[in-house]
């Protein structure tokens, strides 16, 4: 586990220098926002500055009032009434984007499909005819089980054409994880395919969905999306499972969009929280859209002939707000691509980013790290000239390679933008403009104009230089406005910290004399593992279902390339042998009760958990001892031998 990326002298170079990043005179006089002005002006009058977004939208009625704020309840825009689908497809296709892409999109096997603006607006248009054909009608939860394909973006907007909610399930969830997400918010309906690929193999999603599916009185349809000319074995079931291009080549191209009012809801997106259960974030229309749209205009400086690549999985908030719902919205066009950066060779990002000659590139630190440890000759052996802007998102991005990336991605030419938001946010809070943010290699900067952050400690004091924990402190339109069907959970979690509507983010950060804003990670039982996010608790609950386990406790420890890793402490019930199979069988437990993503990176057995006197498990003793640092004050322990024990048992287990 001692696996540092070689640091090289240049990279060592710039470190020293706590250099900052300028954007150069070349960007900057080109650059949509390059005033410093709009800091001022949008925090003298934030909402008319959300409002001359808003304008920029096509609505069907306009709204009467930009903001009512009852905290923790906000709604935007009110009386407003429009369609997503309307503003990132039909005003579009109606007028001279007509015929550019909007998606070129790239299978991990080389299967390859680009729709322009209009392909998507008749699809799109299509699929829509298809819901409303199987009894799909406003307000009615439709979940998605889909690979990185067109067909998940046409669904999506299909969906908000008609004002159904989506619910976007990664695919990478297990049956048990779909099974829940369906039955916690009722979906009708179910959209999947065949099979996806990651590295090589076919990922059998309809086999995954067929298994939660026998469990979900909800689900009337399964819509299946047959994946090209890959022959995927499925079974599909008479009287409920109906094949997506039979069902699309009936349907009618003409569907007029429902008038949503600006605060019905958009979607459901289920996001890992501090106890064992996820949590349904939940999006409006108006708001969301806003959001979304204006922060991918001026942080991404979104031109015309832009070929803009966000590298996430639709199946996460940074696919929905930044691979559909905001790129989309500006009309640009989007690169999909459904595989790894590694198949079939560790240079598949830099060849797809040369072939299509993408200018503005979004990807996440574990990434990076990963591309740093297969070295520069995968990047160098590519025509990358056609980038002129990098971005960052999901994690902290350590100053190595925020360097690492500028220096080799980006020529030094390209500016960065590392944004801190989250799935409840909807869209980015805290970033650079790369017109005008001179910026820090670590650091996402400055909130983003109208956007209110504050660094507070636990009595809700004001840190202005130094660490605490991030706040925001006023609304902003895409926020969330709940969690699906549990209103305590929504006002415990983010709104009872601090009175007065301030929001809890969940994460440390620091401010420096500049007013810079650094983020320090998660303050919670939430693990960031390659960008993921996962709940400490959920992993435990999968652990404690396998017969042999009696009790768990999962930390987060730090990794070279993953930014955090799954440590896992096990006691074994009465009578079971501890043993290195019995290990791999627990991980792959996890993994098939949750997903691969929450797979445990270590399996420690241990005698007894370190227990304060009244019961608690000590996370941060655990933490510390995963990391491998030196413990410190145990006098709370109920028994600090047990301690010790771990402690010895962790260190022979890591050699
Ligand atoms: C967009 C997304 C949210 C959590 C958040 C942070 C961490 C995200 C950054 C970051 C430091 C960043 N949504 N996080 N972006 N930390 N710098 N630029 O990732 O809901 O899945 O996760 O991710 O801890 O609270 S998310």
């Amino acid at each position: 586990m001692s696996e540092t990326p070689p640091v090289s002298p240049e990279i060592d170079a710039l470190l020293q220098e706590h250099r900052v990043f300028p954007p150069s005179e070349a960007f900057r006089a080109q650059a949509a926002v390059n005033d410093p002005e709009v800091y001022a002006r949008a925090a003298a009058d934030p909402e008319a500055f959300w409002e001359g977004f808003a304008r920029e939208l096509e609505w069907m009625r306009p709204w009467t009032r930009v903001l009512e704020w009852t905290p923790p309840d906000a709604k935007w825009f009110t009386g407003g009434t429009l369609n997503a689908s309307v503003n990132c497809v039909d005003r579009h296709a109606r007028s001279a984007r007509r015929n550019k892409a909007a998606l070129i999109w790239e299978g991990e096997p080389g299967d390859r499909r680009t729709l322009t603006y209009f392909d998507l607006f008749r699809q799109v248009s299509q699929f829509a005819n298809v819901l409303k054909s199987l009894g799909v009608t406003k307000g009615d939860r439709v979940a998605l089980y889909l690979p990185l394909i067109p067909e998940l973006a046409i669904a999506m907007l299909a969906c908000a054409r008609i004002g159904a909610v989506h619910s976007v399930v990664f695919g990478g969830f297990s049956a048990e994880s779909l099974r829940d997400r369906i039955n916690d918010s009722q979906c009708r309906l179910l959209v999947t395919a065949d099979g996806g690929f990651r590295r090589g193999h076919v990922v059998a999603l309809k086999q995954v969905a067929d298994e939660a599916v026998a469990d979900t009185p909800s689900i009337e349809t399964v819509i299946v999306v047959q994946r090209g000319q890959q022959d995927i074995p499925v079974v599909m079931k008479d009287g409920r499972d109906r094949w997506y291009h039979d069902l699309m080549r009936e349907a009618s191209h003409d569907c007029p969009p429902e008038e949503m009012d600006a605060e019905d809801m958009l979607y459901i997106l289920y996001t890992s929280g501090t106890t064992g259960k996820p949590k349904g974030i939940v999006h409006t229309t108006g708001g969301y859209l806003v959001g979304t749209y204006a922060t991918a205009k001026w942080v991404f400086d979104l031109k015309e002939d832009d070929v803009y690549w966000c590298t996430a999985d639709i199946g996460w908030v940074t696919g929905h707000s930044y691979v559909v719902y905001g790129p989309l919205a500006n009309g640009a066009t989007v690169v999909m691509y459904e595989g790894a950066p590694d198949w079939p060779e560790k240079d598949r990002f830099w060849e797809i980013v040369e072939r299509h000659g993408v200018t503005i590139f979004y990807t996440a630190p574990t990434a990076i790290r990963a591309f740093m440890r297969w070295g520069t000759d995968w990047p160098r052996r590519r025509d990358l000239s056609s980038l002129r802007l990098l971005g960052s998102v999901g994690e902290p991005i350590n100053p190595e390679a925020w360097i690492w990336y500028h220096l080799h991605i980006g020529a030094e030419r390209c500016p960065i933008v590392d944004t801190w938001w989250q799935t409840e946010t909807g869209g980015m809070m805290i970033t650079p403009l790369p017109g005008l943010t001179a910026t820090k290699p670590g650091s996402a900067t400055h909130t983003f104009p109208g956007i209110s952050a504050e660094i507070l400690n636990d009595a809700g004091e004001p840190v202005p230089v130094g660490g605490g924990l991030l706040a925001l402190t006023k609304p902003w339109p895409a926020m969330l406005r709940g969690i699906y069907g549990d209103r305590d959970r929504f006002i415990k979690q983010y709104f009872s910290r601090w009175p007065g509507g301030i929001y809890f983010t969940g994460d440390g950060a620091k401010r420096d004399e500049e007013g810079y804003f650094w983020l320090l990670g998660r303050v919670d039982d939430v693990i960031n593992v390659a960008g993921h996010r996962l709940g400490t608790m959920e992993v435990e609950s999968a652990l404690v279902d396998h017969p042999h386990v009696a009790e768990a406790a999962v930390v987060g420890r730090s990794h070279e390339i993953k930014g955090q890793a799954i440590a896992a402490f096990v006691t074994v019930k009465e009578g079971v042998a501890i043993s290195e199979a019995l290990g791999e069988e627990l991980k792959k437990h996890v993994a098939h009760k949750i997903g691969a993503i929450a797979r445990p990176d270590d399996i420690i057995f241990a005698a007894d958990l370190p227990k304060t006197r009244s019961g608690k498990i000590m996370r941060r003793l655990l933490r510390d001892i995963a990391e491998g640092k030196a413990i410190g004050d145990t006098t709370t322990l109920a028994d600090p031998a047990v301690v010790a024990r771990l402690k010895e048992q962790y260190l022979a287990i890591e050699g």
